[in-house]
């Protein structure tokens, strides 16, 4: 694929060897430390298959007390370790570039406690955020985050990269509703962090260095996260527009117009819609023309549906009336609401299968957010079908270059100018996927050298031997004496 690597292997990692074997089969149950070449395979390969490790070693601690005595050992033994959750990450975080020890916490995956009248979740990483969202169902509560990853991805891994998802407009980031951590470190160190409280002043408020670090500053093992009320009524438009400018009025009303009861504002480009409809089976454009250019969807949810659907009728009626949309349907039932989302939700599965994927995941001012798309359509012409999508609600745009095969003249022509282009309209090179092995070497168009400065200190003082997720997040220039 179109990544090389170029880093060397950090000749102070050790290589496993049989004592080290002998050591997690005494701490571990058998059956919990994998050698099988099949389960490693599939270990070793992100979920695009764009980058794959060589790990000799998965392991599957059941409590916090198991990855301390893993995290300790390999401290001591110098084994780098890949700290993984559903390996549904798009920048190659989750997967070993070279040996390291991939340290899965899937098996800790039990619900602790939920606090009923405040909607305080507490629960181990290893739960994968369908079952919360399942089991918070019964209880009349929801996840603050949605993502089309939800059957797979583990609240660890959301949280360790600060994932944003379909629902990021309405309940906002996880730094606002993770109100609690525990963390195991690269030595041992097991840091109970797992209040429940809203508020808490009482020095500095250290959870939120572990939000977003994507495996580099220790093991995520449990989680205290703030659930929302789960409402009665949830409406959903799709709508169609023939121009970007349109979609900008369009978010504007919607937060004016439909305000405390908007809960997504997502949109997708034709070239985006085209790919669905090509690739996926049984998706149909809901409307009779698919000349449209931008479709967007609109959610509310809210406590009186009669109320919210009058709201979002007379919502689409003006904006019909405006000239905003050229067409609109407001979802009958929850099958037409599936068949909507399916049709966002499947275009990084579609783009997976039309070949070649080039995925940039860039936050920017709203009213310049497609300029890139087009620059970029014009920058490759025919060489590639370029996709715009995205959270439009919260100015992060989905941008996905898609080729027949990965072809180093295209890259040439993507990279470095999306980021330049991004850096120089002040955006950020990664909105919520993170930056992985994929934009290691990349955080200087977002971050000032002093940041990156300061970032490095920390990870230095947190885990000095570097062994956790060793070549990602930050450029390999920090580590260098
Ligand atoms: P993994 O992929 O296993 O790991 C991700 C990173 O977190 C790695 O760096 C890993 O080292 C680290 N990590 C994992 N578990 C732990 C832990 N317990 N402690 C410490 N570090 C850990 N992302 C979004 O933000 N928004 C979206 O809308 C979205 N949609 C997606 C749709 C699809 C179809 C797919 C395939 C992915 C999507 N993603 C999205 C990306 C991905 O799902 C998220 O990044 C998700 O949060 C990763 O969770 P995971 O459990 O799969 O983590
Ligand atoms: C989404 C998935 C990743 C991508 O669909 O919201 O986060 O770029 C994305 O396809
Ligand atoms: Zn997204």
């Amino acid at each position: 694929g179109s990544t090389t690597i170029n880093i060397q292997r950090n000749p102070s990692f050790s290589m496993i060897n049989s004592d080290d074997i002998n050591y997690f089969r005494d701490i571990l149950d058998d059956n919990t430390v994998i050698q099988d070449e099949d389960r490693l395979s599939s270990a070793n390969i992100d979920w695009m298959r764009k980058y794959k490790g060589s790990s000799k070693l998965l392991l599957l601690p059941k409590d916090t007390d198991e990855v301390s005595k893993i995290l300790r050992y390999c401290n001591s033994r110098r084994l780098a370790v890949v700290p993984q959750g559903g390996n549904t990450g798009l920048v190659g975080g989750s997967v070993p570039v070279y040996d390291e020890v991939i340290v899965n916490v899937g098996l800790m995956n039990k619900i602790i406690s939920l606090d009923k009248v405040s909607g305080i979740l507490k629960c181990e990483a290893g739960c994968i955020l369908q079952n919360l969202d399942s089991f918070l169902a019964n209880e009349c509560y929801l996840m603050p985050i949605d993502l089309g990853a939800k059957g797979s991805c583990q609240i660890g891994g959301n949280v360790s990269t600060n994932a944003g998802g379909l629902h990021f407009v309405r309940y906002g980031s996880l730094h606002g509703n993770v109100l609690g951590l525990e963390v195991v470190l690269a030595d041992g160190t097991v840091l109970d962090m797992l209040g429940s409280l809203r508020k808490d002043n009482t020095g500095y408020d250290l959870k939120h260095l572990f939000i977003g670090s994507e495996g580099t500053l220790g093991i995520i093992t449990k989680v205290s996260i703030l659930t929302p009320a789960r409402l009665s009524s949830t409406n959903l438009a799709f709508l169609a527009c023939e121009d970007y400018s349109s979609c900008q009025e369009l978010l504007l009303k919607a937060k004016r117009g439909l305000g405390e009861v908007l809960s997504a504002f997502e949109f997708l480009d034709t070239n985006s819609m085209d790919l669905v409809l090509d690739k996926l089976e049984g998706v149909r454009n809901p409307f009779p023309s698919s000349l449209h250019k931008f479709y967007v969807l609109i959610e509310t949810t809210g406590t009186d549906d009669s109320y919210d659907r009058a709201k979002l009728e007379t919502f689409l009626v003006n904006s019909m009336e405006g000239g905003l949309i050229s067409d609109g349907v407001i979802a009958q039932d929850i099958n037409q609401a599936s068949s909507f989302w399916r049709i966002r939700e499947g275009i990084t599965e579609a783009l997976m299968k039309a070949g070649a994927v080039y995925k940039y995941d860039l936050s920017l001012p709203v009213e310049k957010l497609y300029d890139i798309v087009v620059e970029m359509q014009l920058r490759l012409g025919s060489s590639a079908k370029v996709c715009g999508y995205g959270h439009l609600g919260d100015g992060n745009l989905h941008l996905n270059i898609s080729t027949p095969n990965y072809d180093d003249n295209v890259f040439a022509q993507i990279e470095p100018f999306v980021y330049e282009w991004t850096a120089e309209h002040r955006g950020s090179i990664s909105a919520e996927h993170g930056l992985g092995l994929m934009k290691a070497d990349k955080i200087h168009y977002s971050k000032s050298t002093e940041t990156v400065r300061l970032m490095a200190s920390i990870k230095k003082l947190v885990d000095p031997n570097g062994i956790m997720n060793p070549y990602k997040v930050l450029p390999q220039s920090i580590y260098s004496p």
